[in-house]
């Protein structure tokens, strides 16, 4: 499932406004199906009683008002009811009463200073699902292993339990707006809804904030009306009461006629509740008059408590392994740009590119004055053009939108194929790294036309609920974090490309710049260290190498092609000592090899006669094969010898060589 944003019209946005408005929670009335009395807290004298206690208790709310508790339940109930107030060990909601041979559920809470107390007329217990098969049926979901799995498989558990004969599970978009992502019908000739979005407005703001306290919400009868409560305010506080917490709470006339317009007759819904966010719904529906028992309410809240806490960890899982998926590409490319230093090849055409961090139709890089691009994208001189149309009307990098022709319609033209556009600056904001995707043709199916014609007014609820398909434009897959995710790489990026800018300092301080190879200083240290390493048993020896006639080599050919030549001696001896010797230039046409390990004379002249003989072999310089020799002195370390000893050893036999000839060795 991917994430859709509804559209959200001027009518819808009125809904919004308005619908949250609504008094939800101070209605001054209750349902039907129960009574509800608010008493003194000290005395349990009545001060407010519902006007529907003549039906449902035999007794007028008129004569009840002044009266005690105790008198119309017993003291013996008013003792049970204290102590469920008073938080009693093992006292607990419902507690079962009688009045005038009625049996009643009741139930009660404190609000605004007063004892709330309601009394719904009790159900037989053996009509419903007791509390082991609750039980068994929250040990059940924990088999399901994905997040679809767990959403069918509680809409399945539901139906079973509640035997209401439509359930549905609702997953909220990150925009508020709704979708059913799990359906269980009694009856298979029912239109199904699996899949179908809603706009937020079916469910306001308000709403779902109560929704947050209470975990279940049921309303028994969209036929009947309301009764309000008499007197309507509570006496010490001249307000409705507050029914936030009341089982009874009436409710929203919008609400009553949508559930109408759905042909619900009872509903039954539960809160999904993760880290304090209401994050989905369960709703129970029945064509016909149907509710639950207040105790098997109470376990089906811990069923959905259940299914939250799973959902939850679900959404870590996934969220964790995203976080580490991305951290490991962002390292990749890192990586692969450190390596190679090039930064269009490590990031446009690596193992791993940009496009695998986040996907996209293409992307473009903008570096050191040259842009680069891979992927699907029409013309580069456009990009270049936007950015700096973008950048010129003072738009800041990052830059990120997921529907160009809204949010910027006067540069959308330069780009016409494109839709979500993601920039991050790189290089300090010099360059900028920048993504694009093209425009999704994803429709939306939805619960209902959702056209204003479909509506009595703006504030009114849907008529019909048949699926209703709407399809985007000029809409991309929204970037959803990625484009956090995409300014993080951009200061990686910059790091390594500092990083990469002090070590290649740190090596022209060591190194001979036109070779590569390891200079004086570094040389000097390194014979140092071997030196040092004398004691445990090793011995250390130097080549001293003057290429000869070097000087005519420069004058005939001139400086560069000397350069050259002295590029490809270098590379020559690399080539035929280890990689463990170390090779220096000293500075003009004179190298020197440290010889690793147990270096003697006899070892260091071996490797002498190999250099000799690799130098002879012509070097291409110009194209052409240019012939050079080389004279070369060695020397092995003596007891007491210092850096400085053993290099001027080795350059008398360098020069004994020389004169003895050139193009050979010498002992020293
Ligand atoms: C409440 N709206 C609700 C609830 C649901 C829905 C599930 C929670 C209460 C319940 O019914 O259990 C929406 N019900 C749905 C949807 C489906 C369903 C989408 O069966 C099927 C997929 N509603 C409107 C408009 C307004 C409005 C226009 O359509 C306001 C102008 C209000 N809806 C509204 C209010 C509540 C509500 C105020 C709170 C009801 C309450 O708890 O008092």
């Amino acid at each position: 499932m991917t994430s859709v944003q509804s559209p959200v019209s001027p009518a819808e946005r009125e809904r919004l406004e308005n619908c949250a408005r609504e008094p939800i929670r101070r209605p001054g009335s209750i349902q039907p199906h129960g009574v509800l009395v608010t008493a003194d807290p000290s005395s349990w004298t009545v001060l407010q009683a519902s006007r529907n206690c003549d039906t449902v208790l035999g007794v007028s709310a008129d004569d009840l008002l002044g009266t005690s508790v105790a008198g119309l339940l017993g003291a013996r109930a008013v003792e049970r009811l204290s102590a469920v107030l008073a938080g009693a060990r093992g006292a607990a909601n419902p507690v079962p009463v009688e009045s005038q041979g009625r049996h009643f559920d009741a139930i009660v809470h404190r609000a605004d200073g007063v004892v709330v107390l309601e009394l719904e007329p009790t159900l037989p217990d053996d009509d419903f699902a007791s509390v082991p098969a609750v039980y068994a049926a929250v040990s059940r979901l924990r088999a399901a292993t994905t997040r679809d799995e767990l959403w069918a498989d509680a809409a399945r558990e539901l139906q079973e339990l509640t035997g209401f004969d439509r359930v549905m599970v609702y997953h909220f978009h990150a925009d508020g707006h709704g979708q059913v992502v799990a359906e269980e019908r009694a009856d298979p000739s029912m239109e199904p809804y699996l899949g179908l979005h809603y706009p937020a407005s079916d469910i306001p703001a308000q709403a779902r904030a109560l929704y947050l306290t209470k975990l279940s919400r049921t309303i028994f009868s969209t036929a009947e009306l309301a009764y309000p409560l008499c007197p309507v305010e509570v006496p010490r506080t001249g307000q409705p009461l507050d029914l936030s917490h009341a089982e009874l709470r009436s409710v929203s006339a919008h609400h009553l006629q949508f559930m109408r317009n759905m042909g619900q007759a009872s509903t039954l819904s539960f809160s999904l509740i993760v880290g304090g966010q209401l994050i989905g719904m369960v709703t129970c529906a029945h064509r016909t008059l149907r509710r639950l028992p207040y105790t098997l309410r109470q376990g089906l809240e811990v069923f959905a408590d259940q299914v939250a806490a799973q959902l939850h960890s679900f959404s870590e899982i996934g969220r964790l392994a995203r976080t580490a998926e991305l951290l490991r590409m962002r390292n990749a490319l890192v990586e692969q740009f450190t390596l190679t230093g090039s930064m269009a090849q490590s990031l446009l055409h690596g193992t791993v590119t940009v496009l695998d961090l986040v996907p996209a139709a293409a992307a473009v890089l903008r570096h050191d004055g040259l842009t680069s691009t891979t992927g699907d994208l029409p013309d580069t001189a456009r990009v270049e053009q936007f950015v700096e149309r973008l950048r010129a009307d003072g738009g800041r990098l990052p830059f990120a939108s997921d529907s160009l022709a809204i949010d910027r319609p006067e540069l959308a033209t330069l780009l016409p194929t494109v839709a979500g556009v993601l920039i991050v600056p790189i290089d300090g904001g010099r360059g900028y790294l920048a993504w694009f995707r093209h425009e999704i043709t994803d429709t939306t199916e939805w619960l209902g036309d959702q056209s204003e014609s479909n509506r009595d007014s703006t504030l009114s609820p849907r008529k019909s609920f048949s699926a209703w398909s709407s399809s985007v434009s000029a809409q991309a897959e929204p970037w959803q974090g990625l484009d956090e995710e995409a300014a993080q790489f951009s200061r990686d990026l910059d790091s390594a490309v500092l990083r990469n800018l002090q070590s290649d300092l740190a090596h022209f301080g060591f190194h001979d710049a036109l070779t590569g190879l390891p200079n004086r200083r570094l040389l000097m240290d390194r014979i140092d260290h071997s030196l040092a390493g004398r004691n445990r048993g090793a011995g250390v020896a130097l080549l001293f190498i003057d290429i000869d006639s070097f000087k005519a080599i420069n004058d005939s050919l001139g400086h560069d092609s000397g350069d050259d030549a002295l590029i490809r001696i270098a590379e020559r001896l690399r080539s035929v000592t280890r990689d463990s010797d170390t090779v220096a230039r000293l500075g003009g046409d004179e190298f020197v090899v440290v010889v690793a390990g147990s270096a003697n004379l006899v070892t260091a002249s071996q490797i002498a006669s190999r250099v000799l003989e690799a130098l002879r072999r012509p070097i291409t310089v110009n194209d052409r094969p240019l012939r050079v020799t080389s004279s070369i002195g060695v020397a092995a370390a003596e007891a007491d010898d210092t850096a400085v000893d053993l290099m001027r050893r080795a350059d008398a036999a360098m020069y004994r060589a020389k004169r003895a000839g050139k193009d050979r060795i010498a002992l020293g």
